[in-house]
């Protein structure tokens, strides 16, 4: 049988697969998306740990690219919730037909170019096979999860639950005894809904994570309706003028130039309104020692103010890394939770963890009997997603082989050796360092513009160059060796998956980015090798238009 044919493969139907395909429909070209999980969704699918709720107000992680969407859909609060999330990108599904090019329950195995006829085969794990001239892969950058090689986990006789493949229907947790391992950000906005509904609860802590309040509340109509009446002018601002793809309030000085006293004051007001505004409380937090560690000892106290127990404080509280270098936490009532009679933490760096029993784990001091395990472990970040896949470029060049020192790509959105291939919040663009909303648009009206300009210069391929993509990943590395953010072992460097290489993958600045794709798209595309039939190989053609 023939494989069925298509203009463009998008892989994965989160935010990012959903608006490629309403993007990409658009310009008549057929798309057909494939999801691996039973619906759509992505991180708003997989991620139902009780607690989760988005971190920048949904007011901004919400999509811009649809008025009448803007103004049709209402948040119920300041961070909304999974569900939430989970519901508006079904009703974005269903307002713009988007199910019926979307097959769901199909993994994507192997993705492999076929030199002689320009086109990628993209095989699923059922053995479907597809081929089309494009490939957009929106698999997400936090949709790998990771899950540690932890001795006699298999052999638990309760329930093992990692945070980001949590049963559709929740876990019933009244009365049992629930551990928890890991204290991120899903850790963190998990454990004080689980101290709630469980009997007992144990968090194993490895490392400490800094978390700052939501403060979350019900969103007022007043400010709903002001969103929506400068909707335009908000969202420009956030996507031209700062650094994260979110309007918070930037301080322009350092922390520095004022004394103890104005210090506090400002970290006080941001802590009270509560979310990650706290970060941009001065302009040199996580690029001078000095005032980081204000920000860092700020927080600290703050811990140990609330955290009754001294010593349980003093365990909570991270020493050894710079605040803000791991992604900050957005709690409610993340450090209350400690002072609640049926938790206990366990701080693995004074107890290793041995292994998993049958009656629930070992450390090097005792045994903790657990009803319930839960993982909240993270994600091989980034590039785990594109990792788990074999994609297959020019020559059968293997992508994982070719990153195996670091990604490399172009701008984040390609790489060289794989013609016509595209990511989305790929390795190299700010992606998990923006409003990851923000970015993805702005990656999928990118690709969008490109199409539309290798069609009209009748051009059947496009690809970086080496030296484009090697001066990009100099130019990424060098951003971030500026800053405090390589002082982690953060999964933005790749340190939390064993054997991964430490590099820092996101790119800092999301409006320069933003300015500099905009600039590459406009002039030709100068660092892309585009293939028109019967001009010479790898002459870029000039642009006989500015993309919008
Ligand atoms: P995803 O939503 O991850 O979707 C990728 C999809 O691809 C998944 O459905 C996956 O099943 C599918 N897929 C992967 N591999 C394959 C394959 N081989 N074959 C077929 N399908 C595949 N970002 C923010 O900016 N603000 C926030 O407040 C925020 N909160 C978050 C909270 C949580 C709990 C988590 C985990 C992440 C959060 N993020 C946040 C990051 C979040 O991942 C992004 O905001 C966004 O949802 C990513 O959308 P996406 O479509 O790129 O990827
Ligand atoms: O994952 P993480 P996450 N033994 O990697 C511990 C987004 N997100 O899912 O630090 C013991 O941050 C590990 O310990 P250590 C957001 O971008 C957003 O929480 O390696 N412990 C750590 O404590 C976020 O940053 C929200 O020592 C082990 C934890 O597991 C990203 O997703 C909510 C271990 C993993 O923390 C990832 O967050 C949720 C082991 N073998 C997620 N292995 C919002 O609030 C791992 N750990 C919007």
């Amino acid at each position: 049988m023939e494989p069925e044919s298509v203009d463009v493969a998008v892989v994965g139907a989160g935010f990012a697969g959903l608006y490629a395909l309403h993007r990409l429909r658009g310009l008549g070209l057929r798309v057909q998306v494939m999801e691996a999980a039973g619906d759509i969704g992505g991180t708003w699918f997989h991620n139902r740990y009780p607690g989760a709720r988005c971190d920048i107000e949904s007011l901004q992680y919400s999509y811009s690219f649809d008025a009448e969407l803007e103004q049709e859909w209402n948040w119920s609060e300041r961070f909304a919730t999974q569900p939430e999330i989970l519901r508006y990108l079904h009703h974005v599904a269903d307002r713009f037909d988007l199910r019926r090019d979307i097959s769901l329950g199909t993994r994507v195995v192997a993705v492999a170019f076929d030199e002689a006829a320009g086109t990628w085969t993209v095989t699923t794990a059922s053995g479907r096979e597809m081929v089309a001239t494009y490939v957009v892969m929106a698999t997400g950058c936090l949709s790998a999860p990771q899950t540690p090689r932890i001795p006699g986990l298999e052999a638990f006789a309760g329930e093992v639950h990692h945070t980001a493949d949590w049963p559709r229907g929740g876990v019933d947790l009244a009365g049992r005894r629930v551990g928890v391992i890991g204290t991120g950000s899903s850790g963190i906005q998990a454990i004080p809904e689980l101290a709630e509904q469980a009997g007992e609860l144990v968090v194993f802590q490895r490392t400490p994570h800094f978390s700052v309040p939501a403060r979350n509340t019900p969103l007022t109509p007043e400010k709903t309706r002001y969103w929506k009446d400068h909707y335009q002018e908000l969202r420009s601002l956030a996507r031209e003028d700062t650094p994260t793809g979110v309007l918070y309030d930037f301080a322009t000085f350092s922390a520095q130039a004022v004394d103890d006293r104005a210090r506090d004051v400002e970290f006080e007001a941001r802590w009270d309104k509560g979310g990650a505004n706290f970060a941009y409380a001065f302009k040199d937090l996580t690029v001078d020692e000095v005032s980081n560690d204000y920000a860092a000892e700020f927080v600290r106290r703050k811990i140990r103010e609330i955290v009754k127990d001294s010593a349980v404080a003093e365990r909570l509280c991270p020493v050894d890394y710079p605040i803000f270098t791991k992604r900050i936490c957005v709690d409610s009532e993340y450090y209350d939770t400690y002072n609640r009679p049926n938790v206990l933490l366990v701080d693995l760096r004074q107890e290793p963890l041995e292994r998993v029993t049958e009656a629930g784990l070992r450390t090097s001091a005792q045994e903790y009997a657990l009803d319930v395990l839960v993982l909240a472990t993270g994600f091989d970040a980034i590039t785990g997603a594109l990792g788990r896949i074999d994609i297959r470029g020019v020559g059968g060049l293997r992508l994982k082989e070719k990153w195996a020192g670091g990604p490399r790509t172009y701008l984040g959105l390609m790489s060289a050796g794989f013609p016509n291939f595209f990511m989305i919040t790929g390795p190299g663009s700010p992606s998990v360092l923006s409003n990851v909303v923000v970015a993805i648009e702005q990656h999928v009206d990118w690709i969008a513009d490109c199409l539309l300009h290798l069609r009209s210069v009748g051009a059947q391929r496009l690809e970086p160059t080496v030296p484009a993509e090697d001066a990009w990943v100099a130019h990424v590395n060098a951003l971030a060796s500026a800053t405090l953010f390589v002082r982690a072992a953060s999964w933005y460097m790749g340190a939390n998956i064993p054997g991964k290489p430490r590099v820092f993958m996101p790119y800092i600045g999301a409006a320069d980015y933003r300015r500099r794709c905009r600039e590459i798209a406009g002039t030709g595309y100068p660092g892309f090798a585009i293939t028109v039939p019967g001009a010479p190989s790898g002459e870029a053609p000039p642009s006989p238009r500015q993309p919008a």
